[in-house]
């Protein structure tokens, strides 16, 4: 079905038109996501960490379609841990996507299946291949709103279980206020 365009504010990466959704994810739904729980417990549960916009012109789950969406991260820590995504592997492992940083400044968060993790600074206009088997997260580095626009299968789905269970071999901290990947002990 052909479907009318959207918008994208190309300042702040806001998505509107018919079909765009709004994810908000707050701190109370982010336990276990960070290293320092007890940090995490001490901040405001109903604090925003990102909010996820998403526009599917097909079905979840149909396969040959596309999806768009934006990402907001607010500026913030838990601990010395930078505000970020849940972070996923897609369900169909081999679904690649791109991502583009319209504002703010981050870092994305790589893990192959060797679970090898690498960063990759996020600036605006950087282009990110976030190749299929990988997992994926974006974390805020600056201290502004980093804003990035995304584009994924429409059949790729979330694996978030993954994640729960075994974690990122590395995390995004911030040591003497410079963004640096750390093994996870
Ligand atoms: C979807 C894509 C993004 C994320 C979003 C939030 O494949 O990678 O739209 O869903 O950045 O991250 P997460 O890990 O909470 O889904
Ligand atoms: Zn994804």
């Amino acid at each position: 079905m052909i479907r009318a365009p959207i918008q994208v504010d190309l300042t702040t990466g806001e998505l509107s038109g018919n079909g765009v959704q709004t994810t908000i994810r707050t701190l109370c739904h982010l336990q276990g996501i960070f290293r320092d729980e007890k940090s995490r417990q001490a901040l405001e549960a109903e604090k925003v960490v990102y909010r996820v916009q998403a526009f599917h012109p097909v079905r979840e789950g149909e396969e040959g379609g596309l999806f768009w969406g934006a990402t907001s991260i607010e500026p913030g820590v838990v601990g010395d841990e930078y505000f970020m995504t849940k972070g996923h592997y897609h369900s169909q492992q081999n679904r690649g996507e791109y991502y583009l940083t319209i504002a703010g400044y981050g870092g994305l968060i790589l893990m192959d299946q060797a679970r090898k993790t690498v960063y990759q600074p996020m600036r605006p206009g950087s282009v990110h291949y976030v190749p299929a088997h990988t997992a994926h997260r974006v974390a805020n580095t600056g201290g502004l709103v980093l804003t990035f626009l995304a584009c994924w299968p429409s059949d790729a789905g979330y694996d978030y279980e993954r994640i729960a269970a075994e974690g990122f071999s590395a995390r995004l901290r911030k040591v003497s206020g410079v963004p640096t990947l750390v093994e996870d002990s």
